[in-house]
């Protein structure tokens, strides 16, 4: 393909909506947890790929110009370069299932990782350069050879997907998220995840439990004998998932016939989310799985289950259930809390 007749600036104004693409389909493959998410992720994927194939086309433009003017910040911006690469090859070390991390630590959360670290010296990048480039700079040529490059992106991502069939990788198998599967319906394998300051509580006794619902105490140990098992699957972003059988009772039956705008759940560390009422049919609380109590980290005694929801949804540690007035979409989209 013949990029290379691209200017310098049209190559950079192409890098930067394929990173802004990138970054808005990475959120948004976070938010959603239903089919949809596979466009979200695919999109994701080919913006990524198709930064790999105009890091040439940039590497005979601005790169070489940018080095002979030898101004101290170059090695800034070849660190950006070098961080970006990284970040896309960590993104395909996830999606073919060649790397799955450390333990716990997991080869998306390096890339996502990455990526956040990323976003600063972005925009600085985009900001210093000598001549900053604008979308006016988009002429026919360069559109034309933007799809072409994006045609390039997608060709390589359609390769990347065959190549691990072919060759059986973990890669084959992943959910619509993007997600890879871990300890389905065997607890003890399951993983376990909590926000930065999360921890769980000391004393995860049902007996001592306090569960606020609409202002009634419910007893959870009470709750634990009208289970029935509730078949789900906790889809966490950091890149794995779950089925598990909950043994778990509807949100539905505690709060009765009430209506409000959204259903406020909390757990005893402080974290809550706000869910929109018209989805409370969709929400159960979980005292077990597979017919043995939940353990301390995945939740005990009592856990929320947001079937179709990406993991943050599945609030651990619950405390309290109430209505509220103010609109689910009203909060901020993750938890950085
Ligand atoms: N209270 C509380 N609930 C939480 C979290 C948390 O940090 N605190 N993490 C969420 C996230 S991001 C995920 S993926 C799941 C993980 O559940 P697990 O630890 O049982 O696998 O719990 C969710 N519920
Ligand atoms: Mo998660």
């Amino acid at each position: 393909m013949r990029v290379g007749r691209l200017t310098p600036r049209q190559v950079d104004v192409l890098l930067e909506l394929l990173v802004l693409g990138a970054v808005a389909t990475g959120l948004t493959s976070w938010a959603i947890g239903t089919q949809w998410s596979k466009v979200a992720t695919v999109l994701h994927a080919v913006c990524g790929l198709t930064v790999l194939v105009l890091a040439g086309a940039k590497l005979r433009g601005s790169v070489r110009s940018g080095m002979q003017r030898r101004r101290p910040s170059r090695w800034l911006s070849v660190a950006f370069g070098t961080l970006v690469i990284a970040t896309i090859s960590v993104g395909v070390l996830h999606a073919t299932g060649l790397w799955f991390g450390v333990g716990y630590w997991s080869a998306l959360w390096t890339h996502e990782l990455l990526a956040f670290v990323l976003l600063a010296p972005f925009i600085w990048h985009v900001l210093s350069r000598p001549v900053r480039p604008k979308v006016t700079d988009l002429d026919r040529r360069a559109l034309l050879r933007g799809s072409a490059a994006l045609t390039v992106g997608a060709a390589a991502y359609g390769a990347q997907e065959a190549a691990v069939r072919i060759a059986g990788l973990a890669g084959g198998s992943r959910r619509f998220t993007g997600s890879h599967e871990i300890g389905s319906f065997d607890p003890l394998r399951m993983p376990t995840v909590s926000w930065i300051n999360d921890e769980a509580p000391a004393s995860t006794d049902a007996s001592t439990w306090a569960l606020d619902v609409l202002g009634d105490t419910v007893d959870v140990g009470a709750l634990a004998r009208r289970t029935r098992p509730v078949t789900a699957t906790l889809d966490c972003t950091g890149g794995w998932w779950s089925t598990q059988a909950w043994d778990a009772v509807p949100v539905h039956e505690l709060i009765g016939d009430r209506s409000a705008r959204s259903i406020k759940v909390t757990s005893t560390t402080g974290y809550s989310r706000l869910f929109p009422f018209s989805a409370v049919d969709d929400l159960y609380l979980a005292v077990g799985y597979g017919g043995e109590p939940l353990r301390r980290s995945h939740g005990a005694p009592v856990r929320l289950i947001a079937p179709g929801r990406r993991g943050p949804w599945w609030i651990k540690w619950v405390t309290s259930i109430q209505l509220d007035d103010r609109p689910s979409w009203l909060q901020t989209p993750f938890p950085f809390e």
